[in-house]
């Protein structure tokens, strides 16, 4: 345990999340801009760190309230919250906590897939309310083996749901900034989004938040899918243009949507929520104990490696 200070930032920290913040150091807890600006002076110019969850902006002004700010570690792989070329101009190391989160992220991905095509949720509704037991039979639905799949990003988490979805025979297809070293057959797109919805029936946005995809699921390429498409987003709601897809699921110019992520969350577009041809879940990708354990652990490690003096493990900038 050092002396430094570190503001917790979030209000969703778990207690035992909040406990291993404490074992690195003295913690201040101060979840809005609002409280962060009433905490005094000497406070402020006491912490060292944020320890950050969640996605609330944590921009340049935020920063300039903690004089002595060095380092801002966030509970997530995404860091599109954190104005990273702000830290950088300040000499803020900004940290996340990549890899530990793949599996659950792409395990997700293909739940909703599979719920999706096999109408799991209106399945399990029939059995419960007895329309089953009257002698009625779900209506057929839809065959996933086997159908094209497009991953959008084809990051460490885009390559965890594309080897699942090559276990289930489905051809992969994916964009990404450069070629990757894929098995035999998959195929890759560039940056063409378009080509990418083209070729699928299945598309699975896994690219990066930020700016730089705002809207990467373009009204296109959105349109390019077809009659047949279906699209998944675990990544960040900003990646798609979301009026577009909202407009191209009302006008059943698409199939279906599984969608973890949202703009604006967790206020749901209600036009969304009135579609029944999409599955909505409440960001809950990363959320098992066992991952959010080593999230929280990759979080702390970071922490204690700035205070200790040593390299950090999983830097951003
Ligand atoms: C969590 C996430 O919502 O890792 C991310 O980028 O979006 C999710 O795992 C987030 O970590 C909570 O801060």
């Amino acid at each position: 345990m050092t002396q430094a200070a570190i503001l917790v930032s979030a209000p969703s920290f778990t207690d035992d999340e909040r406990a291993r913040i404490e074992e690195v150091g003295v913690t201040v807890y101060a979840v809005t801009p609002e409280e962060r600006a009433a905490l005094p002076e000497e406070v402020r110019a006491g912490v060292r760190a944020i320890a950050n969850k969640g996605h609330k902006p944590i921009d340049g002004a935020q920063m300039d309230l903690f004089p002595n700010l060095e380092i801002i570690a966030q509970f997530g792989v995404g860091y599109d919250a954190i104005d990273v070329a702000a830290a950088s101009a300040r000499g803020i190391r900004v940290t996340n906590t990549p890899d530990v989160l793949n599996e659950d992220v792409a395990d997700l991905a293909l739940a909703m897939m599979l719920a999706w095509s096999r109408e799991i949720l209106r399945g399990d509704g029939w059995v419960r309310d007895g329309t089953w037991g009257q002698g009625q039979e779900l209506p057929l639905n839809r065959k996933m083996s086997g159908a094209p799949v497009g991953i959008a990003g084809m990051g460490r988490i885009g390559r965890a749901i594309a080897d699942r979805c090559a276990g289930f025979g489905m051809p992969v297809h994916y964009t990404s900034r450069s070629a990757k070293d894929t098995p035999e057959g998959w195929t890759y797109h560039g940056e063409d989004v378009v080509a990418l919805a083209e070729a699928v029936e299945w598309l699975v946005v896994a690219v990066v938040g930020g700016a730089h995809t705002q809207g990467y699921l373009s009204r296109e390429a959105i349109q390019a899918l077809g009659p047949r498409g279906v699209v998944i987003n675990i990544a960040r709601g900003t990646c798609i243009d979301e009026e577009a897809l909202i407009e191209a699921l009302e006008a059943g110019e698409i199939a279906g949507a599984g969608l973890d992520v949202f703009y604006n969350e967790p206020h749901v577009n209600p036009r969304l929520i009135a579609l029944p041809n999409v599955l909505l879940q409440p960001h809950q990708a990363s959320s098992t104990v066992e991952t959010r354990r080593d999230m929280s652990i990759a979080q702390c490690a970071n922490l204690a490696a700035y205070f200790a003096g040593l390299p950090l493990p999983t830097p951003v900038n």
